[in-house]
Parts: C-alpha cells; structure tokens; sequence
C-alpha cells in the first residue's frame, strides 16, 4: 500500500499543524515522527495520551510511519474504563508529552516521551521506508461504547484510514491549499483522524484550537483558515451568538466549508446559521466501526435532516423497512476489521451476508439522500456528539455505596442533544448521596462526559412482570 503521508516525503517548509502558539512544518513533522518512528517499531503496541496537543498529533503519525497500532487514551478517562482498556489492548508503552503527569495505571508500561522537533530523541529515518505495505494492519483501535457493558475496541486498518480520507477529498474538493480548524477532542475519530490525520494526508493544514470556543473558530477563519469540523453542540454554540458577533458571521461566511458530524445538527440551528451567513452547513455521516459512510457534496444540495449520499465506495442499503424506514447496514472499504478480543461482537455486528448493522434508523429521499430518524437501541445515548451506554453507567453508579437500584436515561437537551438523566433509588432513603457525588463518582469511574447531568430519586424503579426495568415509564426516557 502507498503511504499514507505522502506529503512527508517532500518535506517542505508548509505548516502541516498548528496549536496555540506552536506549530510544526512538514519538515519537522517529517523529522520528528521519522525519529520516534525508528524508536518504537516493533513496539506491539503503544498507547498515546491523547490530549489536544502537537505531541498527540506526532506520536499517531510515528506510529503509523512504524506500523505499530495506536490506541488514543482520552486523558479523561476514569479509573475502572482505563484499566479496562490497558487490559483488552495491552499496550508495551505510552507515548506522552514530557511534561504528563500519567495515572498510576500507566506506571508498568514504558513512557516515551514525544519531542516535536526535528530529529529530536533519535537517529532520523525516512519516514515512509518503514511503513507497512499490507493495508490490512491495524493502524488504530479507538474505544467505543455499546448499550451493555465496557467499551470495545474497534480495530481500524489503515485500508479503512486512507479510503476514508481520500472520499472525503473527492466529495468536498478537499485539497493541499485547505487549512482545516477544529476544537475536537483527539482520541475519537472525528477529531484524530478526520480532523489531524485528514489534512496531513492531503498535504494540507490544521489548525487545532485545544479546547473549543467560538472566539477560536472566528479568529481562525478570519486568518486564512477555510474549513470547520465540529460537533452539532459547537454549531449550536455557534448559533446562539451569531446575531450578535459580526465577526463571527463574517469569518464563517467565508470558509469554503463548514462541515458537522457526530450526531444530527437539528434543523433550527441549520437555519439560524444559513440565516446569519448565507452558508449551508454540509452533514457527514459515520461511526467508529465504519469511519464515514455518508455526505452532502460540496458541489450537492445541501438539505437540512439529512446526512446527504454514501460516499464513492460505500455501499448503504436500509434492512427490515417498515413504512420506508430501515436499519442502516454498509459495506465498503471504510470499514473496520472487527472488535479486539471480541469474535461473538464482532460476528454479531454483521449480517449473514457480510453487511454491517449501524443500528441507526433511516429513510432515503428520491434521489438516495438518507435521513436518519432514530436508533434502534434505547440504551445508547449521543450527549455532544460522545457515544454513551446507559448500561455501563448503570454499573458504576451500582457500585457507589448510596446507591440501591439505578437506571440512566438519555433526554433531548438543546445544547448537547442528549442529556444523561440516572434514576436512582437510594440505598438509604433518608440519606440518599448528592447528584454532585454521583457525577463525580462516574467521572472518575468512567469518563467527566459520561457523568449524569440531571439525577431524579426514586422509591423504586418501574419493573415489568419479569423484572425488567421499564424505561419507557421513566420521563421521557
Ligand atoms: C465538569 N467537568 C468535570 C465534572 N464536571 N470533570 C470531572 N468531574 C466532574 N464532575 C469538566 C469536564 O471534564 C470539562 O473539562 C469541563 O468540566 C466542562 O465539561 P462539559 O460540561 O462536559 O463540557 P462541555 O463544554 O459541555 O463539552 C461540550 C463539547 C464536548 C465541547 C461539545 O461535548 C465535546 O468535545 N464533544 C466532542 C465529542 C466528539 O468528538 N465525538 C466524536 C465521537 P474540559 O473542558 O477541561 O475537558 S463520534 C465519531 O468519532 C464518529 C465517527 C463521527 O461520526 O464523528
Ligand atoms: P460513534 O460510535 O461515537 O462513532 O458514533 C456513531 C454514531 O453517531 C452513529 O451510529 C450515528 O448514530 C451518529 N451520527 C454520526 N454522524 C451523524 C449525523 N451526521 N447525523 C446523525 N447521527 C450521526
């Protein structure tokens, strides 16, 4: 297979990656992931700390450069996830930035640390002669939710990270003269490989905000920024002020390309920015597993509530309709290899004839643009654009001594979509533990944006003749 960066080979003095006040060119990118490269081939494989920062960025592209899977650490992540996710994916080191400070799970593995700078920590090589040829191995395995029990790995071959990249390119024109900014967070696919590895392949630009804000956006794109990539929640953020900021009105309504993705962007806050801008937000559509499946094209109608066409490549058919309404399953290149550890799940994530079940509900307009209207599973839940299992939340509020009985709800909320309600029953009445303890107690389980942002207490929870807890009985739940 052909490199994935082709752009490092030429190694020019063009600024691939910019945070905050630091920024690295293709030559010391070249550089610098070329020497931790040389470093950790045949590492097995190796965690990253993935905060948003150029450290992130040159510790995945070196071990893409040396064929060793990476697995980005949201460094967030609680206590009982983290080990959970150490153990499935053993990784034999963890790359960080030198300043890190790393929790006591990552202690047995061995730290390397990432030097962004040219040549820095050992011998440069060339970046792409190490690079593996076999398009079926592993490039990344990113953690991803189901409604029961711990996140699953998806394993992701660099097959899926290339074909998805270069049909992007070809339905948004995306070239080398494009400087992408985004605020997402680096250890999903959104923001690591749609929004880092996603302008190094073409030999373009990004510009990455560390945190989002508004402010961030208008200035970047105000200074010769020409793309967004962000959440619906950061549209939402956007839309609420751009009455009243100019500027940022002005800055998006000369970007070639404002694109969301994640989670539905409703259609209000499509309207109020095409109103403010004259600028048609465009719609991806994709998922851990499958990368990106769908598109508004650049030079496509932009139609609000829909996630636009599949993509050159992918083939998307709807499963089981009932008044014109089915279960996305696709097939393509841009899919991943399986679940790390997990045969029964992977196997069951596919039909008999080798189509992957989304899960997602959909219709297709006339013309073949997909309309996702729901999810078949209740116990998912997309709270600002983070995929989230009511189930594992379920567990660790079970285990918090307060707790007796407990169920976790998704309720629709403007700003993050959907908004995490647990129900719980005390396990003394009289004493029940505080909603502040309980997102703590989760935030520090699991991860902070899987902690309840609303907790109702109960007698008892709504069971059903076998027991089984009826959501449905629950609010909106
Ligand atoms: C608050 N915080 C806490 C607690 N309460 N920390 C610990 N314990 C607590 N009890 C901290 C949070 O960690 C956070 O810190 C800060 O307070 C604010 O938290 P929060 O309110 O959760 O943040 P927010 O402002 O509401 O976040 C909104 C957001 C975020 C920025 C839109 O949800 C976001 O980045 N979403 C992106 C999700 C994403 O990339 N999804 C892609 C997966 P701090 O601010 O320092 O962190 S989907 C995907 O990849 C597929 C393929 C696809 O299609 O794209
Ligand atoms: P994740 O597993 O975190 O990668 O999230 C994937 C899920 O996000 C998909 O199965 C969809 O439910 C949802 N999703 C992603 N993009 C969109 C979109 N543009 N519109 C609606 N839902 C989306």
């Amino acid at each position: 297979m052909s490199p994935l960066f082709p752009a490092l080979r030429t190694a020019d003095r063009k600024e691939a990656l910019r945070f905050g006040e630091r920024s690295l060119t293709y030559a010391g990118l070249a550089g610098a992931a070329g020497a931790l490269a040389a470093r950790i081939a045949g590492a097995g494989r190796v965690a990253v700390w993935a905060t948003p920062s150029l450290e992130t960025a040159v510790g995945v592209v070196a071990a893409l450069l040396a064929g060793v899977p990476a697995v980005p650490l949201n460094p967030k992540t609680g206590e009982r996830e983290l080990a959970h996710i150490l153990t499935d994916s053993a990784p034999t080191a963890v790359l960080a930035a030198p300043g890190d400070v790393l929790p006591p799970a990552l202690e047995a593995l061995t730290r390397i640390d990432v030097v962004p700078e040219a040549g820095a920590g050992a011998l440069p090589v060339e970046p792409h002669d190490a690079e593996p040829h076999d398009a079926e191995s592993p490039a990344l395995i990113v953690y991803t939710s189901g409604t029961t029990g711990p996140p699953k790995g998806a394993v992701l071959p660099r097959r899926a990270v290339s074909g998805t990249l270069d049909a992007l390119a070809e339905v948004w024109a995306w070239t080398p003269d494009d400087v992408l900014v985004h605020g997402l967070p680096l250890f999903h696919v959104h923001g690591l490989i749609l929004g880092i590895l996603g302008p190094l392949r073409r030999g373009g630009s990004v510009r990455h905000l560390g945190r989002f804000s508004v402010e961030g956006v208008a200035r970047e794109l105000s200074t010769g920024a020409t793309m967004l990539f962000g959440v619906p929640t950061m549209y939402h953020r956007i839309a609420e002020v751009l009455d009243t900021d100019r500027e940022l009105a002005k800055a998006l309504a000369g970007a070639r390309l404002l694109v969301s993705g994640s989670a539905a962007l409703p259609v209000h806050d499509h309207r109020r920015i095409a109103a403010a801008t004259g600028r048609a937000v465009i719609e991806r559509y994709g998922m851990t597993e499958t990368l990106m499946n769908t598109s508004v094209r650049v030079d496509g109608e932009p139609r609000p509530g829909t996630v636009g066409v599949p993509l050159p490549g992918v083939e998307l058919r709807l499963a089981d309709e009932s008044d014109g309404i089915g279960e996305i399953q696709v097939r393509g290149p841009n899919l991943f290899s399986g679940y790390l550890n997990r045969p029964d799940a992977t196997a069951a994530a596919f039909t008999e004839d080798g189509w992957f079940r989304t899960g997602d509900m959909a219709s297709l307009d006339a013309d073949g643009y997909v309309r996702i209207v729901g999810r078949k599973a209740t116990d998912l839940i997309k709270s600002g654009g983070y995929k989230i299992g009511a189930g594992e939340i379920e567990n660790a509020l079970l285990d918090h001594p307060g707790v007796r009985e407990a169920a976790v709800t998704g309720e629709p909320d403007a700003d993050l979509g959907e908004r995490i309600v647990a129900w719980v029953v005390p396990a003394d009445p009289q004493a029940p533990p505080t909603a502040e303890e309980l997102a703590a107690h989760v935030a520090a389980q699991l991860s902070p944006h899987k902690r309840p942002r609303t907790v109702r207490f109960l007698e008892t929870l709504p069971r059903n003749d076998m027991g089984k807890i009826m959501k449905r009985a629950l609010g909106n739940g």
